[in-house]
């Protein structure tokens, strides 16, 4: 009888460790999230494609510049009021998380050298564009800015 009290008394306190654990985890991730300030951006600030435009026909390699209104282009890494980086999402379906920093891959391009045009590959076909800013750290702005997202047929 005193054992399996014993026993009970082990396995509640495992529970009970595990629950704090688990609070405890959750009080970290919740803090470490908020502990990044989003960058303020003017509320009248605009994202755009100067070209190409939407649903032109384009023959590869491509030629993209982006257009920034009410803002300016600084480097990756450098913290100046009101400005940020180019990305350029090609054929994304689904927006990353606009909380944190964005992923860098074949599908998220940065221009973090502040770079506001690119020439881009892309096979024959339709293709999506679609551009967001990055503060220095590469988090979109607390007025995200997003273009609008584009298709473009290369021939
Ligand atoms: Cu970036």
């Amino acid at each position: 009888m005193l054992k399996i009290k014993q026993k009970t008394h082990i396995i509640m306190k495992n529970i009970i460790s595990f629950f704090a654990f688990l609070y405890c985890s959750f009080v970290i991730f919740s803090a470490s999230a908020q502990e990044i300030p989003l960058t303020e951006a003017p509320e009248n600030a605009v994202l755009y494609f100067i070209e190409p435009a939407n649903l032109e026909t384009v023959s590869s390699p491509v030629v993209i510049k982006f257009g920034l209104i009410n803002m300016g282009v600084a480097p990756a890494g450098v913290n100046l009021a009101n400005t940020g980086h180019h990305h350029l999402l090609i054929d994304l379906e689904e927006l990353p998380a606009f909380d944190a920093p964005l992923p860098a891959n074949d599908n998220v391009r940065h221009f973090g050298l502040g770079q506001t045009e690119t020439t881009l590959s892309l096979p024959s076909g339709e293709h999506t564009l679609q551009l967001v800013l990055g503060d220095w750290l590469h988090i979109p702005h607390n007025n995200p800015l997003v273009s609008e997202k584009i298709t473009i047929i290369v021939e």
